[in-house]
């Protein structure tokens, strides 16, 4: 399989952790060399990466799509029972259309200006918004090792997020112990030394 790929970008971080948990193997090609550029983006009418393509020729480019597949081909990724799908699915989203956007302001902000130009009041608007996620996720994880009973799509999904708040100066905070012990242990995982941006950026 062949994966287009951008390693600081949150969604292609979860699609490398959730090929490697998949015991997937997939040549990455960064998608911002300019020789790439132009032949992955006639794959996608979005123009976004990811962009996997599988051993069969099928090229999927929602990163959502690509964890789907990868569950349906693979013996990994989403729990056995329905319930537990469900939740493993809406953390997923939850971490895509709320944590990512509170995110966005911080990484954004430091990544693109320099130190002397932050926009403080930006970052920290994206950092109380962080938090109010993060209470949300507190309580659903609860005293679990997982998300969903057991490691899938949340893990991928919110382990890549976290990387990218530690990274960018917002680690998560003392008060949700459960929540630093649940990233501690994705640390530990090989996946996330595999799959983890060498951060040129910060
Ligand atoms: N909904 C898409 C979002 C992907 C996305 O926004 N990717 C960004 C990078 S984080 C992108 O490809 N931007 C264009 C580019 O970098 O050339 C997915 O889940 O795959």
């Amino acid at each position: 399989m062949i994966l287009y790929d951008k390693p600081e970008c949150p969604f292609c971080w979860k699609v490398r952790l959730a090929l490697h948990e998949s015991g997937y193997a997939a040549e990455l090609i960064d998608s911002q060399d300019l020789e790439h550029r132009s032949h992955w983006q006639a794959l996608t009418p979005k123009k976004t990466v990811p962009v996997l393509v599988t051993d069969g020729g099928d090229v999927i480019y929602e990163s959502n799509v690509i964890l789907e597949y990868l569950a349906e081909t693979g013996n990994a990724l989403l729990p056995a029972t329905p319930g537990a799908r469900i939740q493993a699915r809406l953390l997923n989203s939850y971490s895509d259309t709320v944590v990512g956007p509170a995110l966005r302001e911080i990484i954004f902000e430091k990544r693109d200006r320099p130190r002397d130009a932050w926009d403080m009041d930006r970052i920290k608007a994206g950092e109380l918004a962080f938090e109010e996620a993060l209470d949300y996720l507190a309580a659903q994880l609860g005293q679990s090792d997982y998300f969903a009973t057991e490691y899938s799509f949340p893990e991928c999904a919110l382990t890549a997020r976290f990387g990218l708040a530690e990274a960018y100066g917002a680690p998560i905070p003392d008060r949700y112990g459960n929540l630093q012990r649940w990233f501690k242990r994705m640390k530990q995982r090989p996946s996330y030394r595999a799959t983890e941006p060498s951060w040129k950026a910060t």
